[in-house]
């Protein structure tokens, strides 16, 4: 890491507080002349940083920009296997991914996006994705054994981004089955993940899971301005929280046959326990979710004192 992504991460952690330009120098061995050029730089880069006469420096809002060198200094020996890229704008990275598996790519791969001019939710629904203040960013896994054992996808991912935010917030997100993190009761992220098959045996090639994620956005369109927020941490480093999901994420798929991502999943529902309804084929039914099945299925009790399994595949739930 250069010295400007060191300070950088330093007023991060310590956002709270002012740190001076002096333990800053000492802390990494360099003049106080470089810190302060340090500065000036991370303040042109976007961030707002407050400084004070003896006391030093204090970071009030950054929104420093994405970079393949930021995110891989936080990820782990796992996460550093894919080959992640960072794009400034992009229609879609989940579109992205696919023209790469069209083009012939078979790895396992990371692409972030900055903004997103055309993102995608589920079923031709959109996905807001403005600039600077999100992060949109597709996983693309090339078939292996290993991912035929990965029921939920969707699932695994949710977990991921609860556990990645748990792990540098001290917020407690929820996870509305099947693909919605939740804050405060609002959405603050989308999962879709889509498979890519090949024409030929009908196989499936390769996956996409795309994440989205509103870190600081404040202004939504009309249609979402009253279901959607923000995660809105001051210094909350987007770069840190790609990498975090991505450890999570790489993490748990070293091991699908270790389902403790159900348990947390579980910990997590927003719906457990609450009356629900459901639309199956445009046809609203109510019903009481009781659980999480082990392949990620939602079980419900319907009126009649039935119990239903319900897979996300065409469904749409609401809390009643
Ligand atoms: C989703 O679909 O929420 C999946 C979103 C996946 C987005 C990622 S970003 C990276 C990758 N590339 C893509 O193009 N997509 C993935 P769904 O459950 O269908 O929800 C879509 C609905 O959420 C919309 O119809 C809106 O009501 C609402 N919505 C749209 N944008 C939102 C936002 N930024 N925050 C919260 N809610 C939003």
């Amino acid at each position: 890491m250069v010295l400007k992504d060191k300070i950088l991460e330093e007023l991060i952690q310590n956002s709270d507080t002012y740190i001076s330009g002096q333990i800053l120098a000492e802390k990494f061995g360099v003049s106080r002349n470089a810190v302060w050029k340090s500065i000036k730089q991370i303040k042109e880069e976007g961030c707002k940083i407050h400084s004070i006469n003896n006391k030093g420096y204090r970071l009030i809002s950054c929104n420093e920009s994405l970079s393949v060198d930021r995110i891989s200094t936080h990820m782990s020996e796992l996460s550093r296997t894919l080959d992640l890229s960072v794009i400034p704008s992009i229609d879609s990275t989940n579109n992205e991914a696919k023209r790469m598996i069209a083009n012939g790519y078979r790895g396992n791969a990371l692409i972030v996006a900055n903004e997103q001019t055309n993102g995608r939710g589920r079923r031709g629904r959109s996905f807001y994705s403005p600039k600077n203040t999100g992060i949109y960013m597709s996983f693309v896994f090339s078939t292996d054994a290993k991912f035929s054992k990965a029921v939920s996808l969707t699932t695994i991912s949710a977990v991921a981004v609860v556990k990645a935010i748990e792990s540098i917030t001290n917020l407690k997100p929820m996870i509305k089955w099947v693909n919605d993190v939740y804050l405060g009761g609002k959405k603050i992220c989308g999962i879709l993940t889509e498979a890519v098959t090949d024409v030929e045996t009908g196989l499936v090639q390769s996956i996409v899971i795309g994440i989205g994620i509103n870190i600081s956005t404040e202004h939504f369109p009309d249609d979402i301005s009253q279901t959607a927020s923000s995660i809105n941490i001051n210094g909350l480093s987007r770069n840190k929280l790609t990498a975090a999901i991505s450890n999570e994420l790489m993490e748990i798929c070293s091991d699908l046959n270790n389902k403790a991502y159900i348990r947390t999943y579980k910990e997590h529902s927003l719906l457990i326990g609450k009356s629900i309804d459901f639309y199956k084929n445009n046809v609203k039914y109510n019903a009481t979710a009781v659980d999480i099945d082990n392949e990620g299925g939602l079980v419900v009790k319907l009126p009649n004192g039935k119990t239903e399994i319900l897979n996300s595949g065409e469904i749409t739930v609401r809390l009643a």
